[in-house]
């Protein structure tokens, strides 16, 4: 048994004091008592909050985030835009070998742990070999992020991606996509093979890529396939052009064209969720689906802006993911989510609802909600029967320096650059302390390698 006395930790209904927070061999809460008194030789730390839930991983582009920053557009290609940025990003894609994945998907969970998420959902679709042929193994590259996740010690939700068409009315895939191609039984084949690895820290569930990228039968062929009650994510409504070509294809939005096609309820995560009708976003705010923001990607991408403060006020659940890797940083999510709003609406303190009026315990509450729920795993709370993911912060930095509890994750969120995470617990195992991760050298030095090799032409 391993323990850990917070003088202040944050539990479901806020700040408590004097916290006695015990977890098992397996990495579970056994016990989470709140003024207890601190038992001799158990380690103490200041201020306590659960570990974040990362809703949206694509690992393999961390090894390219801040290389395609050059403005390529001329007068006869329009300017730069996501289609653009896509064109760059399959060329890694379609180069980039298990290994280097492997490698790649370490250091950026290392990177996310010592940010402060400690689950990640990873929405995977490089399934082919370059070229396009089936690995011997068909899970080969999603084994590979499953052992990256082990090695550095994060909590993982695998997401085996469907990717059949280059685009509405079955449109052929591109050469540059074959790596992903998949139908319903190649990705049931895929998540049939990770069956075994699922356990405390890794569930398994399957994610058609987009509306654009899957057919109706095949989306619910996926469904039905499925084991029940696994998580089901879906890019969703991100760039206008794929709204107008859905509207063309099918008379109808994506949410409701989706809606339309499947059963939405809580299992389904949306992400990006960008470009909404009014009645759309209401209809996710009541289906119970997660919204899956990811505000750094989104405006790195130019996507832009999901209707935060009418979706919150019909009750809509999110969660936030760092999708191409431009942030490993829940803070950055987070604090840019709530930043779009203020500069869209030329207001402040955005993102409340009810007599919740602290923004920053909003924001940090509501996606740990939605990310648990996007994982499907028992993530988001410190309570007794869910996973031992806590942070302990720098409570010896100036911005945190003899802070009063509620004023806590103001700081945290919206005051400066260092990173006030000190120390990490992941699944019951102390995976950061004192800010550097337990394998930091080795992981970095065999992504070093691997990138290098990468990027070499
Ligand atoms: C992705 N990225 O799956 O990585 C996509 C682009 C595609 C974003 N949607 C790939 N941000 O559409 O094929
Ligand atoms: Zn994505």
């Amino acid at each position: 048994m391993s323990a850990l006395f917070a003088r202040h930790a944050l539990l479901a209904e806020g700040w408590h004091r004097d916290v006695l927070l015990e977890w098992d061999a397996r990495g579970d809460l056994t016990q989470v008592a709140p003024d207890a008194s601190a038992p001799p030789g158990v380690a103490r730390a200041d201020y306590v909050l659960p570990g974040m839930i990362n809703l949206h991983s694509h690992a393999f582009q961390r090894a390219f985030a801040g290389l395609t920053e050059r403005a390529e557009g001329g007068s006869n290609r329009g300017p730069d835009s996501f289609w653009t940025w896509r064109d760059l990003m399959y060329r890694i894609a379609n180069r980039i070998t298990p290994e280097q994945m492997e490698a790649v998907a370490a250091q950026l969970y290392a990177e996310c742990l010592r940010h402060g998420y400690t689950a990640v959902c990873e929405f995977h679709y490089v399934h082919r070999a370059p070229g396009g042929h089936v690995y011997g193994n068909p899970a080969e590259t999603a084994q590979r992020i499953a052992q990256a996740a082990r090695e550095a010690g994060i909590g993982v939700t695998l997401l085996p991606v469907m990717y059949a068409y280059a685009g509405f009315r079955d449109t052929p895939l591109r050469q540059d996509q074959e790596r992903f191609r998949t139908d319903p039984a190649h990705v049931l084949r895929i998540v049939e093979a990770l069956e075994p690895l699922r356990g405390p820290q890794l569930e398994v569930g399957a994610a058609p890529h987009s509306l654009r990228a899957v057919s109706a039968g095949q989306l619910r062929e996926l469904v039905q396939g499925l084991p029940a009650g696994r998580p089901l994510h879906i890019h969703i409504a991100e760039q206008q052009l794929e709204v107008a070509q859905c509207v063309e294809a099918t008379g109808m939005r994506p949410v409701d064209y989706l809606m339309h096609q499947a059963d939405v309820d809580a299992r389904w995560c949306f992400v990006h969720a960008t470009h909404l009708s009014d009645g759309e976003r209401d209809r996710i705010a009541a289906s119970g689906a997660v919204a899956g923001l990811c505000p750094t990607t989104e405006a790195n991408l130019g996507d832009g802006l999901f209707p935060l403060a009418p979706y919150i006020a019909a009750g809509g659940r999110f969660g936030i993911g760092s999708d191409s890797h431009v942030s490993q940083s829940p803070v950055e999510e987070l604090r840019w989510l709530e930043y779009g709003q203020r500069l869209a609406q030329q207001r402040r303190n955005v993102a409340v609802r009810g007599g919740q009026r602290d923004v920053a315990a909003f924001l940090w509450q509501q996606a740990l909600a939605g990310g648990a729920q996007a994982a499907g795993r028992r993530l988001g709370v410190l309570a007794q029967g869910r996973r031992a993911d806590l942070l302990v912060l720098d409570s010896a930095h100036p911005n945190l320096d003899g802070v009063p509890a509620d004023e806590v994750l103001g700081r945290f969120l919206f005051s400066g650059n260092d990173n006030l995470v000190r120390d990490v617990l992941a699944g019951g195992h102390w995976v950061v302390q004192g800010g550097r991760h337990k394998a930091q050298d080795a992981i970095a030095q065999r992504y070093k390698a691997a990138a290098r090799t990468l990027h070499a032409h």
